[in-house]
């Protein structure tokens, strides 16, 4: 079944159907990320995550998305048209652990890759690095399955650093920040690069001198 078929047009009623199963996707997928997690844990002896945050979009940011693609706010067009009411950030230590978990994630039965945006291998003009998953899980009700879409985005801690502030930045200056300030965050963007590749090579160094062979 598709989120569409429980919409009955009363907004107020839509709205609370749509953040239960919003909100049900969200707890599955967390659940399936801890298990992974503690999976991963028992076999390699290292844990890859460093922390999940996950949320519902706000009615507010909601419908500012939907404004800003020009489109007329309702729930059939946040259904349509949004894929990150639901969504799960999974912040990890390496670059290299981010591919391992979205491997992971994706290789599950019941999950539905549906579309990936890789914007480490293609970073944003502004710098921005992520790995987007959008993906879709079935959360079971009475009536049966329903197929509920949620984006993953996974990054190290220092992508999250970087782009948490420029999110700040963003909002703050309504996307019109200074030239001096772009700058700054594109320098910024190419250190935390750099960072990202030492540590992940300093890592490795260390893995080798325990005997333990890069998985
Ligand atoms: P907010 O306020 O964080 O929720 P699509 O999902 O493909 O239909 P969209 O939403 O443009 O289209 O997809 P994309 O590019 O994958 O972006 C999804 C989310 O990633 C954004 O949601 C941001 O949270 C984050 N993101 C994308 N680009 C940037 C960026 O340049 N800087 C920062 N800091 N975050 C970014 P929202 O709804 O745009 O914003």
């Amino acid at each position: 079944m598709n989120p569409f078929d429980l919409i009955t047009g009363d907004e107020k009623k839509d709205l609370e159907t749509i953040l239960f199963l919003y909100g049900s996707a969200l707890k599955k997928m967390n659940t399936k990320i801890e298990i992974l997690e503690e999976e991963f844990r028992k076999i390699h002896q290292y844990d890859p995550i460093e922390h999940v945050t996950s949320r519902i979009k706000t009615e507010k940011s909601i419908a500012r998305k939907l404004r800003r693609e020009g489109r007329d706010v309702s729930i059939a067009n946040a259904l349509r048209f949004l894929n990150d009411i639901a969504g799960v950030r999974i912040v990890c230590s390496f670059t290299s652990d981010i591919y391992k978990i979205a491997d992971m994630l994706s290789e599950q039965d019941d999950v539905k890759v549906l579309l990936i945006k890789d914007y480490i291998a293609n970073p944003k003009a502004n710098g921005y690095k992520s790995y987007h998953m959008i993906v879709s899980i079935p959360v079971f009700i009475a009536r049966g399955p329903v197929d509920v879409r949620v984006e993953i985005q996974i990054r190290t801690i220092a992508m999250d650093f970087w782009a948490s502030l420029e999110h700040k930045i963003y909002y703050k200056f309504e996307g019109a920040a200074h030239e001096y300030i772009k700058d700054e965050l594109s320098e910024c963007a190419k250190m935390i690069h750099a960072l990202d590749e030492r540590m992940l090579a300093l890592n490795e160094a260390i893995r080798q001198l325990e005997g333990k062979d890069e998985e």
